[in-house]
This record gives C-alpha cells, sequence and structure tokens, in this order.
C-alpha cells in the first residue's frame, strides 16, 4: 500500500516537473522578449492593458446601475384603472376594486424570451396622495405605466395634463429617464377617444402649461428645484422630444366580455416585455 502511494507521489512529481519543463522555453522567451524591447514600448503595453481594465469597470457600473431600476409604476388619475389593471396583468383575473389609498406591489414576469421580472407598483391616483408616492418610488422606476381613462379623457384633459407635467419635469424622473407607457385605457367604453387623439390634446395641453409654469424656472440651465424644462426651447411641446421613450397605446383592463371575460390588454403586455 504504502510502495503504492509513494509510487504515485512520485509520478505526479514527474508530471508537474515535466509540465514545468514544457512551459519553461515560453516563459524564457517571454522574459527574453521584454528585456530586449524598448520600456517605452512595455510602458505602452501596461497603459493600454490598464485602460481596458478601467474601462471594463466602468461598463459594469454603468450596465448594474441600470438593472438596479427593477420598478414599473402604474400611475394615473383616480379611477383610471390601475388596480384592476394591476390584477390582469398578474393574474389575469378580474377583480372589483375601490379607491386605492397605498401603494401594493408584486413581482411580475414579463412575457418575453428572457423572462425577465420586474416589481410592478400600484399607486393610489387621489391628488391628495399621488405625488408622495410618486416621490417614494419615481426613482426605482424603470417603467412608468401613466394610465388614462379614455372614456372621459376630454373631462380629465387639464387633470391629467398636470399630473404627467409633474411627471416629467421631475429632475430624477428625466435623468434616469424611464420608459413611459401612456395606457389609454376603457377602450371598450363606446364614446373612448383614440391614442392619437389623447396624445395630440395632450401635447397641446402639455404646450400650455409649460408657458404658465416655465415663469418659475429662470436659470439658464433650465433647471431649478428639482425640476427641468419639458421639451425643446422655442419649439411647441411633442412626446417625442423628450429623453425618455413613450409610447401611447390602447387597452381595456375590463374588456369587452364583461367581469368574466378576459382584459384586452396585449398590446401593455408587449410593451413591458421590451423594457
Ligand atoms: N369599462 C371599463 N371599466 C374599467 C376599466 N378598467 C377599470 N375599470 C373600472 O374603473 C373603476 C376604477 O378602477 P380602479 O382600477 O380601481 O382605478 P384606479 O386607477 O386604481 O383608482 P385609484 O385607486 O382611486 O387611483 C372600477 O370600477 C373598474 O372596474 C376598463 O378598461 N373599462
Ligand atoms: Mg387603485
Amino acid at each position: 500500500m504504502l510502495a503504492g502511494s509513494t509510487g504515485g507521489n512520485m509520478e505526479e512529481k514527474t508530471n508537474v516537473e515535466m509540465q514545468e519543463n514544457a512551459f519553461e522555453p515560453y516563459i524564457e522567451f517571454l522574459r527574453k522578449q521584454l528585456e530586449d524591447q524598448d520600456p517605452v514600448f512595455v510602458i505602452g503595453v501596461v497603459v493600454a492593458l490598464a485602460v481596458v481594465v478601467i474601462t471594463c469597470v466602468f461598463l459594469k457600473y454603468f450596465l448594474t446601475s441600470k438593472t438596479v431600476r427593477s420598478a414599473v409604476l402604474l400611475v394615473g388619475l383616480c379611477d383610471s384603472g390601475k388596480t384592476l389593471l394591476f390584477s390582469r396583468l398578474l393574474s389575469g383575473k378580474f377583480k372589483r376594486t375601490q379607491t386605492s389609498i397605498t401603494d401594493s406591489s408584486a413581482p411580475y414576469k414579463v412575457k418575453n424570451d428572457r423572462s425577465n421580472t420586474w416589481t410592478l407598483i400600484d399607486l393610489p391616483g387621489h391628488d391628495s396622495l399621488r405625488h408622495q408616492y410618486l416621490e417614494k418610488f419615481k426613482s426605482a422606476a424603470r417603467g412608468i405605466v401613466f394610465v388614462v381613462d379614455s372614456a372621459i379623457f376630454q373631462k380629465e384633459v387639464r387633470d391629467v395634463a398636470e399630473f404627467l407635467y409633474v411627471l416629467l419635469t421631475d429632475a430624477v424622473i428625466a435623468r434616469n429617464a424611464p420608459a413611459l407607457i401612456v395606457a389609454c385605457n376603457k377602450q371598450d367604453v363606446t364614446m373612448a377617444k383614440s391614442a392619437k387623439l389623447i396624445q395630440q390634446q395632450l401635447e397641446k395641453e402639455l404646450n400650455t402649461l409649460r408657458v404658465t409654469r416655465s415663469a418659475a424656472l429662470s436659470s439658464q440651465d433650465g433647471s431649478v428645484g428639482g425640476s427641468v424644462y419639458l421639451g425643446k426651447k422655442g419649439r411647441d411641446f411633442e412626446f417625442s422630444q423628450l429623453q425618455m421613450k413613450v409610447e401611447f397605446l390602447e387597452c381595456s383592463a375590463r374588456g369587452t366580455g364583461g367581469d368574466d371575460g378576459d382584459a384586452d390588454i396585449g398590446n401593455l403586455e408587449r410593451s413591458l416585455a421590451k423594457l
């Protein structure tokens, strides 16, 4: 037994020695090359390697800081359908809802090949609560679903635009530039306005709001007190001027089949899959 194990050790030793011998010519060659090289060349190589390493570290930092933001916020005025959408996206089920007085969140697995999981957060829309909840979650937002009640949009256009103005001129949101999905909900209602019309009216309304509100923004770089200038100066406001990706889509959390039927939220699910 003992003799056998000693024999094995010797064999291993010889193998290691052979490996060392095998590498020796290469190491010797490298050493010679380095000795023969101009020191300036060697320093150049070292600097180039350092630059590559630093770039990798920076890239990793920036990529990770984006992936840290994993929340998808459901925001909008009272009664626009956020809580029903929240339920439909998570379980597909219809639910009777009441005005939300606090936030609720749950992991949402998107329907794509990568099966990313975002945290879906339903925020209260009541005007006395909406701003404090937006404040709480805005820095975590990877995407914002701004839900609009298309059935009574004409009546609410001013309030919708005012909330959107606060959101779009927020310095944190403008810097992080989460994707903005304006979900024109309640399309099952006959008189519901189309996404195109809602976009045009909001652009018009936001343009007006910008004139009345921007008097408060006096600093030269366009930012003061955590707000940024909306869109491009000297041009009528359009959503395409924003840094963030903006998409208007039509959906119905209720669906046409009534309370027992399915929702019509395919568009929204596809957009969430691209976040
Ligand atoms: N017809 C129709 N009704 C809807 C639709 N989505 C939501 N509703 C109804 O609208 C009402 C309000 O829906 P909620 O989901 O509670 O609205 P919310 O945006 O969460 O409201 P707050 O919590 O007050 O901010 C409920 O009666 C829903 O059933 C829709 O697509 N079509
Ligand atoms: Mg709600």
